[in-house]
């Protein structure tokens, strides 16, 4: 990776930085397209031997405008979106390690920091080839690198703060405080790196609640989705996505990457943080939207209003309700009998009605006052329903696809993990991919899901516990080999027995 390259000149990114920053005094009042320009001039001196940064910069001088010529390399052969940008993935679990594979497949080098000879919790949670890291870790730490540092230990805060110097951006998402317990306060990250970009997934934003460790679930009933998801005569209901840490972690990215951006023109980096609590609401903001409109009168386009059921004070659950403005329902297909995902999601979209109606055999519908148009059909909604799942009844949910996306009309099969994980189109996106493993073989993983056409992404397997410790120390901190022997007997690195061993 050009990425891996470049982490070898931490003391020249260093400089450059407060070179950067010199600058930006003297062009004060320029505009930020010029400052940027300074910048990249003094570049070439500093990085002399990092040959990706050049043509960029030869690009910004040849305009003369302020503005990088366009590459004139094929797309795709100009590196990748985040390439030069160095992560410290203190990440565990899920939420965090969402967004650093996230951003190590936009290119970024992510350094995933791992407490020495446990790991990160998923690697053994979940288990299904013994003695193999999960599928659970596999599947969220693809494309990164992976250090063994205890933070507990002297030697090994030496080393974490080294790593702090020269990164970008520092991921974590540790319980409330135990990132300041080991000493890594905002605070001293700040001093240690103005520059760097200190992001956190934590369940609850300041308030009551900040305090409190959180799984995917507790956000998602905190978050506003549970309560809304459902049938209305069933308890709440988690979902099956995870949008508690996937969606979180999606977020985060997000403000990673706008930090990354403002630091073009500020030149030091900022805190960004993600609450679960508020990354689920954003994502459930429909219903919000819906408890507003309560105040104002029934849900029309909630069956239960076409049922003659009163609302509450709350929105309540939507069963299979279309949250939008088309009704839609879920309905049987040919099979359903004896295969639970025998089902195709369809939408009677208004526009398309009349090719509705002719196709499940009712053209009558198309004039009928009581079905003619959508307020005359809301009250009626579960009838409509009931006679179309007789006619989707008659054909697989696949025939009911193909059928009605001739005539524009939206449905969706319920495809099952079976047919995804089959599913060749997905294959051929890279949207799922085959990776092998040194121990478990195989495996199947979500590779990147944002395609870019100038920053293609190929999927590499997750790194083993330390795989990647002597050469990040050597290659990326520049310890010496006499050094690493010591900091293996320190116990920086190793797990405390171990290290005792070692030393003895
Ligand atoms: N070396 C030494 N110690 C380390 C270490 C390392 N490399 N990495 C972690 N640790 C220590 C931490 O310092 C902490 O120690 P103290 O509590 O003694 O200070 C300890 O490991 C445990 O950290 P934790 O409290 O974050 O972990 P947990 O398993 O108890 O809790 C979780 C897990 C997810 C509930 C909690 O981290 C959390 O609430 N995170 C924020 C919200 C979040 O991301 N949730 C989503 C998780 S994905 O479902």
């Amino acid at each position: 990776m050009a990425s891996r390259k470049k982490s070898k000149k931490p003391v020249v990114k260093k400089a450059k930085a407060k070179k950067a920053s010199a600058k930006k005094v003297v062009a004060k009042k320029k505009p930020a397209t010029k400052k940027i320009v300074a910048k990249k001039k003094v570049a070439p001196k500093k990085v002399a031997k990092a040959p990706a940064k050049k043509p960029a910069v030869k690009r910004a001088v040849a305009k003369g405008n302020g503005l990088l010529k366009p590459s004139t390399k094929p797309w795709g052969m100009d590196g990748k979106a985040l390439d030069g940008v160095k992560i410290l993935d203190f990440t565990h679990v899920q939420s965090g390690p969402t967004c650093t594979q996230l951003l190590a497949y936009m290119g970024a080098d992510c350094i995933k920091v791992e407490r020495p000879g446990v790991g990160d919790i998923t690697r053994t949670q979940l288990r299904d080839v013994k003695g193999a890291d999960s599928l659970y870790f596999t599947m969220l730490n693809a494309n990164k690198r992976s250090i063994t540092i205890d933070s507990k230990n002297p030697k090994g805060m030496e080393i974490l703060e080294r790593l702090v110097k020269i990164c970008d951006v520092l991921v974590e998402n540790f319980a409330p405080g135990a990132l300041d317990r080991m000493g890594l306060t905002w605070e001293r990250v700040h001093q240690l790196n103005p520059r760097i970009i200190m992001a956190s997934v934590k369940g609850f934003g300041p308030g009551p609640y900040e305090e409190c460790k959180v799984y995917e679930n507790i956000a998602q009933c905190a978050g506003g989705s549970a309560s809304t998801t459902g049938f209305r005569e069933g308890p709440p209901l988690v979902t099956g996505a995870q949008i508690g840490d996937s969606g979180t972690g999606l977020h985060l990215a997000l403000g990673i990457v706008s930090a990354l951006y403002q630091r073009n023109r500020t030149g030091r980096g900022q805190r960004v943080l993600c609450a679960m609590q508020d990354g689920v609401l954003n994502l459930a903001r429909v219903k919000l939207r819906d408890q507003q409109r309560l105040k104002h009168g029934p849900l029309t386009e909630y069956s239960q209003y076409g049922e003659g059921i009163p609302f509450g004070q709350a929105v309540p659950r939507a069963g299979n309700d279309s949250g939008g403005g088309q009704p839609a329902w879920l309905l049987k297909c040919k099979g359903w009998e004896t295969d639970p995902d025998a089902y195709i999601y369809f939408i009677t979209q208004a526009p398309v009605w009349a090719e509705i109606c002719d196709l499940i055999g009712k053209p009558e519908w198309k004039t009928d006052p009581d079905f003619a148009t959508p307020p005359a059909r809301l009250p009626r909604l579960k009838f409509i329903f009931g006679v179309i799942e007789e006619w989707t009844m008659t054909k697989t949910k696949f025939e009911v696809m193909d059928i009605c996306n001739q005539h524009d009309i939206p449905v969706g099969p319920i495809l099952s993990m079976k047919e995804i994980a089959e599913e060749q189109s997905l294959r051929a996106t890279g949207t799922v991919v085959e990776v092998d493993h040194p121990t478990r073989g195989k495996y199947l993983t979500v590779g990147n899901p944002i395609k870019l056409s100038d920053s293609p992404c190929e999927v590499k397997r997750s790194p083993l516990l330390g795989e990647h410790t002597e050469e990040i120390l050597t290659k990326v901190l520049g310890y010496s080999d006499k050094e690493v022997v010591e900091i293996k007997t320190s116990g920086a690195i190793t797990p405390p027995e171990k290290a005792r061993v070692e030393a003895a």
